[in-house]
């Protein structure tokens, strides 16, 4: 039995793609080995078999599954005996909103921050590529987008509150238990972790403390990637 995570190339085993550390947590949470193969954005060969050019991609023993939110069903489905994911079918429901506002809402204000840094990361090879798209998908140089950065900054953390009144009150997102929807948000945070030194969340925020606690969750998977510890 092989189970294979094809995901995102950095420079350096820089791997930012939220989408696959969702995957990752999610593979770590039922206990599940798996190998990490690299994909550049501008060779897609390895995961043609999928039928879609986009990663996470999961080829677990014969079996192909792509988008990070079916994997997570996925492996719930499939591996019914190890701890859940979302804790019965209303949490699933439940967790695909939160993956949903997840994609919407803090994706949509991380973006102009987090992009014009993931480019310093992404593989050499690559780094042509995403800065064509990037700049056509935000209408300018990736430079203007980073100088504006900390204008972006109240727009993200205020996009975070509904998240960080359920953390001041209990550890995680799925109450005692870190569950799919913690590993929804962290997936969010990996990908300025492992591309940028800049800070986006104040000490004292319970978002803050939340990331930490996630940080240390399977032997400290998250930690130990490389990144910026900001
Ligand atoms: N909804 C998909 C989104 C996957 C996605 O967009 N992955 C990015 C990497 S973070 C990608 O493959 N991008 C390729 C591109 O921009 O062409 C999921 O949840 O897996």
């Amino acid at each position: 039995m092989t189970r294979i995570l094809y995901e995102l190339h950095g420079r350096d085993q820089y791997r930012f793609s939220p989408y696959c550390w969702r995957t990752i947590m999610a593979l770590h949470h039922k206990g599940l080995e798996f190998e990490r193969i690299p994909m550049k954005l501008t060779d897609r060969a390895c995961i043609a078999p999928s039928g879609q050019d986009r990663v996470p991609v999961l080829v677990d023993d014969k079996t192909w599954i792509n988008d990070s939110w079916a994997i997570a069903c996925y492996l719930e489905e499939t591996y019914g005996d190890a701890p859940s994911l979302f804790g019965g079918a209303a949490g699933q429901r439940l967790a695909e909103f939160v993956n949903r506002w997840a994609d919407h809402t803090d994706h949509g204000a991380l973006r102009a921050i987090a992009v014009p840094d993931a480019w310093r990361h992404i593989d050499p090879d690559d780094r042509e590529w995403f800065r064509q798209s990037r700049e056509k998908m935000f209408g300018r140089p990736l430079e203007t987008l980073r100088a504006e950065r900390d204008g972006a900054l109240p727009a993200f953390r205020d996009a975070l509150e509904p998240a960080r009144a359920v953390l001041a009150a209990q550890p995680y997102l799925s109450g005692k238990a870190p569950a799919y929807a913690d590993y929804i948000l962290l997936g969010t945070f990996m990908w300025p972790r492992c591309s940028s030194p800049y800070p986006l969340l104040d000490a004292d925020d319970p978002v803050h403390h939340w990331r930490g606690r996630m940080l240390t969750l399977f032997d400290a998977a998250a930690a130990n990637a490389p990144g910026y510890d900001v």
